[in-house]
């Protein structure tokens, strides 16, 4: 008011005409509108997540599997080609939802301190709920967790938590809502019943809470192992994927190729490669036809490819039940006139899994497969194909572990329509997306400890307009798998094995290993990563809560190999 009584008595003693004083009195007036109209029109935010679902699984990356719901997402939204992840589950949620890398804020490995699964993250690094709160936003979280504290303790309104070891769709046990069990139900499906949850806040939401925007945050374990899908649902693949893995990623790589997602060529499967931990007794529960190698197809005996035919159709028909699952929940969207204005993004949490192995209540070779006493997991054949055209798979940071599609879905915020995006980002950019996006801010202190910079970017620029987003670099690591990517270049190695270098502009399918021809970029790519890893095992050591036991003396020792949860 000050400033508008100053201008005014400005404009008076300056003997402006009569019309410019009352065309720029009507501008005055105008003025708060728009920024009550921007308020009160901020978006809903659906973040989705799928658990270990491959590159070209969904149908608008090229894949076999019929996802109708989040092909129309990405025909009216737009499609990042290399979005990266973590690797793993729990690192991923963990720089998803604060927008640092997992290592951190102690959610994957660092020697010297509780971390990785049992970490702690510091008082700095509250969930992006916290900052969405002073915006109104109400928070609602359905599905698998896998961060530390409990949903409803970071700033969740409600929450439906998928636990129990997560070992059986078809159980309720071990979930709850709102920290209270929840009950069984003859027709029980966990990739329904998150779903089921979501639609539940959201009504709530439109009846309770309609003037106040919500951030659903929906987490799926489909298409993780075990393999369990409901047998109609099954019986729909159960003959799609006898042409086996190698035809099956030709196919998927061609496609992709043609919608212009990828320009490089298909890797080699690695046969040699297999799960990333050995169970071998666990090979053995699970009968003859299981192979724990990528082999040509044409080397199977006939069972065994029946078999792994089957396991591919169960893992088709989770992730078509989860895509049926997102259609209903968008109905519900559509249903509160709220669709267009829902920022939705799609993504996994690390790429499809080479594991083979048996809990929970084992698996019965006379069982059904799929069904709730089979314990079966995708392996490294099916999981080279759905992460075609890339190489390796969760845990490893090769692009096969790393990539995601990231579909983006905001009609009333994005003019792009179907359009791709070549810019690379990464789970750490999420969070100052929705804070541009929201016009929420961080705090430059949190009780009373700095707030350090976070390495993710905004990209929103890069929504808007492709290329306009970059960053110094991207660093990965993951039971001691390490990569860095500069510009196009990247290196990588694996646990225990040297440094390799790629020219990703040409080659995602990490075939031309480039390190002996470029030693100076090796050095320097090196240099690097050390320098990010010191300064991040740094920052992880300090601000610890007041009773953390120490552990994992060893630097790059794992806690994590016993984790119920991957
Ligand atoms: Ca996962």
């Amino acid at each position: 008011m000050k400033k508008q009584s100053f201008t005014l008595r400005t404009i008076a003693q300056a003997r402006i005409p009569l019309p410019f004083i009352l065309f720029f009195l009507l501008l005055l007036c105008l003025a708060p509108f728009p920024l009550g109209f921007a308020a009160a029109t901020r978006p809903n935010i659906l973040i989705i997540l799928a658990d270990d679902m491959g590159y070209s699984d969904l149908g608008c990356y090229g894949g076999d599997i019929a996802t109708p719901n989040l092909d129309g997402l990405a025909k009216n939204g737009l499609r990042f080609t290399q979005f990266y992840n973590t690797a793993r589950c729990w690192p991923s949620r963990g720089a998803l939802m604060t927008g640092y890398y997992a290592q951190q804020i102690r959610r994957d490995t660092v020697p010297g301190v509780a971390s990785g699964g049992k970490g702690q993250r510091p008082a700095w690094a509250p969930l992006l709920t916290e900052f969405l709160k002073p915006l109104g936003y109400r928070a609602y979280h359905s599905g698998k967790w896998h961060i530390d504290g409990k949903p409803l303790q970071n700033g969740f309104d409600h929450s439906f938590e998928i636990g129990g070891g997560q070992n059986n769709y078809f159980k309720a046990g071990g979930n709850t809502d709102d920290e209270q069990p929840t009950a069984q139900t003859p027709d029980y499906y966990v990739t329904t019943v998150a779903a089921d949850h979501a639609i539940r806040c959201l009504k709530e939401h439109a009846e309770k809470f309609r003037d106040r925007p919500f951030f659903q945050y929906l987490c799926f374990t489909a298409p993780h192992f075990p393999l369990h899908a409901p047998a109609a649902d099954i019986a729909r693949y159960r003959d799609a994927y006898r042409r086996g893995w190698n035809v099956i990623a030709a196919e998927r790589h061609a496609r992709m190729t043609q919608m212009g997602i990828v320009h490089h060529a298909l890797p080699q499967m690695e046969r040699e490669v297999g799960p990333p931990y050995p169970f071998p007794e666990d090979l053995l529960k699970l009968g003859p036809d299981e192979i724990n190698r990528p082999l040509p197809w044409s080397e199977l005996t006939d069972a065994q490819r029946d078999f792994q035919a089957v396991k591919m159709a169960i893992h088709a028909a989770m992730v078509d039940r989860m895509d049926k699952e997102i259609g209903r929940v968008l109905a519900q969207l559509r249903d509160m006139k709220v669709f267009d204005n829902t920022l939705i993004l799609f993504a996994s949490d690390n790429g499809a899994s080479a594991e083979i192995m048996v809990r929970g209540d084992g698996h019965d070779q006379a069982a059904p497969m799929g069904s709730a006493t089979t314990f079966l997991c995708l392996g490294p054949g099916w999981s080279s194909a759905s992460n075609t055209p890339l190489r390796r798979h969760k845990t490893w940071v090769h692009e096969g572990g790393i990539n995601t599609p990231l579909i983006v879905h905001w009609p009333a915020g994005i003019a792009a329509r179907g359009e791709l995006r070549h810019n690379p980002g990464h789970l750490i950019d999420i969070v100052p997306t929705l804070l541009e996006i929201t016009g929420g801010k961080k705090p430059e202190t949190i009780k009373g400890l700095a707030v350090p910079p976070a390495p993710g970017r905004s990209l929103w620029p890069a929504m808007k307009k492709d290329g306009t987003v970059t960053h110094d670099y991207f660093w990965w690591l993951h039971e001691n798998n390490r990569a860095i990517r500069v510009g196009d270049w990247k290196l990588v190695a694996p646990a225990k094995g040297p440094w390799e270098l790629y020219d990703l502009s040409r080659d995602r399918g990490e075939s031309q290993n480039l390190a002996a021809q470029y030693p100076d970029k090796v050095r320097e790519l090196e240099i690097l990563w050390n320098k990010h890893t010191e300064e991040t095992n740094k920052l992880a050591l300090t601000n610890l809560p007041s009773k953390v036991p120490m552990q994992n003396p060893t630097p790059g020792a794992s806690n994590n190999r016993k984790e119920k949860r991957p």
